[in-house]
């Protein structure tokens, strides 16, 4: 279903929730001297690491998170500094789902605190999406001693839009109607999904608001974004056609690609080149899982059938194309007799988490600008390849890692590729 915030009609049925200072906020629940202070949590008080996240007391002193302890200290002296206990925030995570999951089976949790839901066709028994939002503030906040903010909007796009503009405690609805009024005055940067990059660029093209952006041609934001200018445009306009998907958190063991190749090919060039494809089909398939992967294996098989399977495991936990391509192509220098012809290449994940487990969020917020860079691009990736196909978009750069390659892709000549997962 194509989903738009700006065709009247489409009802408001998706419900974004978004825990308030979540980590900080468990823990002034867990000890109930720290409520009313201002409170930071950190992966290591005394160290040199980044703030994870501050009470709202503790952000009217500026603390803020990715923030350096040591600023944060200057900037709040008398600030109660707490190393995190991710296990137990994850443990209150889980316990949030079970409360959504009540008023719909159709719950897609989004990271450690937020989560989508999709309450079409729950309105007989709980009633519409501003009623269960309302009920679960307050279930929440009776249960837990918590509060959250709660956008609902016809799409998951205004849903989440919504839910940030009354922190803390706020429930926003937007509806299609609304998005002119609502959404247009804002800065392009204040979109969610739109960078700093885009946003630079969007303002040289005279692009500052969202307004301009609906407004704009989308073959002007085509011929300077390519695809990617066709979902500004659409989210511009409120128009989000991804589905709230509870299916993605299902964890399989591993995830992985093969490809018996039309001809037995002992080329290098050949076989990396089928590599990158096959590294870029098994960390897309990761991503839309939402599950990030620590151990990659590649599959060789040589003309006479011997087949060989090495792995490696990563120092960190991956999604990205670029990680399981190295590691992939490393295995395959090291292990690869470079006479022998090979018949069949594959490239598998394993050691799965999922994204927003307690184990990958430090490893994640490790590096907070990095990771946000990385992220908006391979979701802007993504989000071009489950619109327009696999072959849309291919990253040259990836290419280079492995050296020079000629320019079509593998995957044709009658090469047959197979999906794996291990349950
Ligand atoms: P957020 O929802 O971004 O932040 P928050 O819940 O603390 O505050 P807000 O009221 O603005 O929603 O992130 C959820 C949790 O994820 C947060 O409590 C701690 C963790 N986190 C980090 O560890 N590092 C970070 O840089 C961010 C942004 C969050
Ligand atoms: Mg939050």
């Amino acid at each position: 279903m194509r989903r738009q915030g700006s065709c009247a009609g489409s009802e408001p049925t998706v419900i974004h929730i978004d825990m308030d200072a979540f980590f900080a906020a468990v823990e002034q629940q867990a000890h109930p001297e720290l409520r009313g202070k201002p409170v930071i949590v950190c992966g290591d008080p005394d160290g040199r690491g980044v703030v994870s996240t501050a009470s709202y007391e503790a952000r009217a002193f500026g603390v803020r998170s990715a923030m350096p302890v040591k600023e944060a200290k200057r900037l709040c002296p008398h600030g109660v500094f707490l190393s995190s206990r991710l296990s137990d925030y994850a443990a209150v995570s889980e316990r949030l789902l079970e409360v959504y999951r009540r008023y719909t089976p159709v719950v897609e949790p989004f990271s450690i605190d937020e989560a989508f839901l999709d309450v079409a066709g729950c309105e007989r028994l709980h009633g519409d999406a501003v009623a269960i939002a309302r009920n679960i503030k307050e279930e929440v906040r009776r249960g837990f001693g918590l509060t959250c903010s709660v956008g609902v909007a016809p799409n998951k796009f205004l849903a989440k839009m919504a839910s940030d503009m009354q922190k803390p405690d706020g429930l926003t609805v937007i509806r299609a109607e609304d998005v002119p009024r609502v959404i247009w005055p804002l800065p392009v940067r204040k979109l969610y999904g739109v960078g700093e990059k885009t946003a630079s660029a969007l303002a040289s093209m005279g692009i500052t608001t969202a307004g301009a952006l609906a407004e704009a041609p989308v073959e002007v934001l085509v011929a300077r974004f390519g695809v990617m200018g066709h979902i500004l445009h659409d989210v511009a306009n409120g128009i989000d056609e991804s589905p709230v998907d509870p299916g993605m958190w299902e964890r399989p063991k591993s995830l992985g690609r093969e490809i018996t190749l039309a001809e037995d090919s002992a080329d290098e060039e050949v076989l990396t080149r089928h590599l990158l494809s096959l590294a870029e089909q098994v960390a897309r398939r990761l991503r839309k899982r939402g599950l990030v992967a620590r151990t990659v294996t590649l599959k060789l098989r040589y003309s006479d059938f011997a087949t060989l399977t090495r792995s490696r495991t990563l120092d960190e936990f991956t999604c990205y194309d670029e990680d399981i391509y190295r590691a992939s192509v490393e295995l395959f220098r090291t292990n690869w007799t470079r006479s022998r012809k090979v018949r069949l290449i594959g490239v598998s994940a394993s050691g799965l988490a999922a994204s927003h487990d307690y184990t990958c969020q430090l490893a994640l917020f490790e590096a907070p600008a990095t990771h946000e860079r990385k992220r908006s691009l391979v979701s802007a990736l993504d989000r071009v390849r489950d619109r327009f196909g696999e072959g849309a978009i291919t990253r040259a750069s990836l290419i280079d890692v492995a050296g020079p390659a000629r320019r079509h892709g593998p995957g044709r000549n009658g090469d047959r590729e197979k999906e794996r997962q291990g349950g």
